[in-house]
């Protein structure tokens, strides 16, 4: 057997090189490269094995574990989970840091490879520093906490364990159903080690994504409701995009005369304009999308994991006479809600769907209902979003004024706050690739770092984040990452002083204002006074503080032109949002001194009732 002697460092970084991936009939590298913030725990080891290749496979350093993980899984994302990053930590904290990007890829099932630095596996100099030291198992390292927010976790205690891990974590990544992030637990010793690998380890290898078809029974059973499906709805989800489906989605839904409605992760799928699409789903849905839904005798889900938001904690789904299809590639999601399962990928489903459905299509009075009901809304996204504020403008309004502004090639990204539910409800997507919400774990902090992997993803287009206050505190460092990468990001920062949904949220449930805005949190609020703009530039970037909608539209036309990275920031109102009459199960408490709260109970228990179980 012929061997090559490399550290096992060496070997990994090796054997990702030479991992391809067919995209538009072309062979591409599935790793981009590596983000990496070095400590004791990779410096040494990790870090020599990839300063011998920086030119060909590159190295960026990040300013926060979180956010480095953020811009890799973004980046993934955006490549339709088709190409992605590896980010490699210290061990400690520079590992746990990592924790919550994983779990958010695993909430979004998307891939991503976290190389995290452990401590010594042959144990002599213990204890080392940051290491927690459990006192009845000393194999448990930090790093175990990877484990539940991982879809496969190793810790490589020797490095020949490689060769077999490697081609699991290969298949962990790129398998549609079970993808997410990868973890390597790496002791820095054993990084440091060499050993004679077989060379057929770092043969070239080039993957494809798995598209299987649904079985004949499924599919029989999904053709039999269809077609006799009166008033059907189409739910589109994230699904849709990594099965690159969407263009057949889009000639079925004209073909069949099915309006479709979207889900964060899959909205894009069509462009807001097209004769079917009746905007977003459930509880930051569309009101025409939601009457649809009601009215609904057929829900084919697509490509969903149908969390509460989407089905407005199941009360929108779920009744006697509807039947809910759920074409999903992962049984796991097929079987939820009760739903007839129909396993397999969607475009490869919805073909099959397609051929056999023959000339069926839903009746035309339906089709001119939902385009009915579509335009109502269209007519009330214009007023919402129309620059004719009094006062502070609203998120809405803003949202308008950055569409105005922007390019139908644009990307916009967000994740947490009150602006997604505003763009979910009101961002007039133009197709795959230009709307970016992470919403499955809506982790504040997400927007900026995860606009860098977006735009190194896609540098023909410009990004544009929307970012509540909050989450541009909680964090923001990757800005200067964007600057020193020249990776152009506008973002356009929405000031109201405070957590404004959690505020609004607070207020819903009966409570009294606290802890969310500044006015009501402890301390002097009257003391931040928080210059973004100043803080921006001295990252780096351009910065500016608008005083209206007009200057706004403005500022995005000069940062459009500018090379480099600009924050805009503009104040708002932080009571108001776009309500679309939908609820969301958040638990009330069943007693309190505030009569108040009482209230919001009686009237959370009957919502309640509206629930199947
Ligand atoms: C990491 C993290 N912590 C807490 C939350 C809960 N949370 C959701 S939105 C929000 C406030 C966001 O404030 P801001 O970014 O200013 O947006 P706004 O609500 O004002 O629109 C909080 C605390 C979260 N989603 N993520
Ligand atoms: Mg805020």
């Amino acid at each position: 057997m012929q061997t090559v002697t490399l550290t096992a460092a060496q070997a990994l970084v090796a054997f990702l090189r030479q991992q391809y991936m067919v995209i538009d009939g072309e062979e591409q590298p599935i790793f981009a490269g590596v983000f990496a913030i070095f400590g004791h725990g990779n410096v040494a080891g990790m870090g020599e094995a990839l300063n011998h290749v920086r030119k060909e496979f590159p190295t960026y350093r990040a300013h926060n574990e979180q956010g480095m993980a953020h811009a890799a899984i973004a980046f993934a994302k955006a490549n339709q989970r088709r190409r992605m990053m590896m980010c490699t930590t210290s061990i400690g904290p520079g590992a746990t840091n990592m924790v919550t990007a994983a779990a958010l890829a695993h909430a979004n099932r998307l891939p991503v490879l976290l190389v995290v630095g452990d401590i010594f596996a042959n144990r002599k100099p213990d204890p080392v520093l940051q290491q927690i030291e459990n006192f009845g198992d000393p194999s448990i390292s930090a790093n175990d906490c990877f484990r539940p927010v991982s879809r496969y976790f190793d810790r490589i205690s020797r490095p020949e364990q490689m060769i077999n891990s490697l081609p699991v974590v290969m298949q962990t990544l790129l398998d549609p159903v079970n993808c997410g992030p990868a973890t390597l637990a790496f002791p820095q010793d054993v990084q440091a080690e060499a050993f004679d690998f077989p060379t057929s380890l770092f043969a070239k290898k080039v993957h494809r994504i798995r598209q299987p078809q649904a079985e004949t029974y499924e599919l029989e059973q999904a053709l039999e409701v269809l077609k006799n499906a009166r008033k059907p709805l189409i739910i589109a989800g994230g699904g849709v995009l990594y099965s690159g489906a969407a263009k057949v989605l889009s000639a079925f839904a004209k073909a069949r005369h099915i309006p479709v409605a979207e889900t964060q992760a899959g909205k894009g799928c069509l462009t807001w304009s097209h004769e079917c699409a009746v905007g977003g789903i459930g509880v930051t849905g569309s009101e025409a999308a939601n009457q649809l839904a009601a009215e609904a005798d057929v829900v084919l889900a697509i490509g969903t994991r149908l969390q509460d938001f989407t089905t407005a904690s199941r009360t929108l789904l779920e009744s006697a006479d509807k039947t809910l299809i759920q074409l999903n590639i992962g049984s796991f999601d097929a079987a939820k809600h009760n739903a007839l399962p129909l396993v397999g990928d969607a475009k490869a489903t919805l073909t099959q769907l397609n051929e056999q459905l023959s000339t069926w299509r839903a009746g035309s009075t339906w089709i001119a209902q939902a385009q009915a009901l579509n335009a109502q809304w269209q007519a009330k996204y214009l007023a919402l979003t129309a620059n004719n504020s009094q006062g502070l403008p609203s998120d809405a309004q803003v949202l308008g004024a950055v569409k105005r502004a922007s390019q139908p090639t644009d990307v916009v990204v967000c994740a947490a706050g009150g602006l997604p539910g505003e763009l979910h409800k009101l961002w007039r997507a133009e197709g795959p690739g230009t709307y970016h919400v992470e919403y499955g774990f809506s982790c504040m902090g997400y927007e900026i770092a995860g606009g860098l992997g977006v735009k190194m993803a896609s540098p023909e287009r410009d990004v544009i984040v929307v970012v509540g206050d909050g989450s541009y505190m909680m964090m923001n460092s990757e800005l200067a990452t964007s600057v020193m990468l020249k990776q152009k990001l506008i973002v356009v920062l929405l000031d109201n002083r405070g957590f404004g949904c959690i505020h609004r949220l607070q207020n819903g449930t009966g409570n009294a204002a606290f802890n969310n805005l500044l006015e009501d949190c402890a301390g002097d609020h009257h003391a931040m006074q928080i210059d973004f703009a100043m803080h921006a530039r001295s990252m780096g970037a351009d910065a500016e503080k608008v005083s209206n909608l007009d200057e706004l539209e403005s500022a995005i036309t000069k940062a459009k032109k500018a090379p480099k990275s600009t924050l805009i920031v503009i104040d708002t109102d932080p009571l108001i949002s776009t309500d679309n009459g939908s609820w969301w199960d958040v638990a009330v408490p069943q007693v309190s001194h505030r009569s108040e709260v009482n209230a919001a109970y009686e009237a959370y228990v009957k919502q309640q009732s509206k629930q199947p179980y």
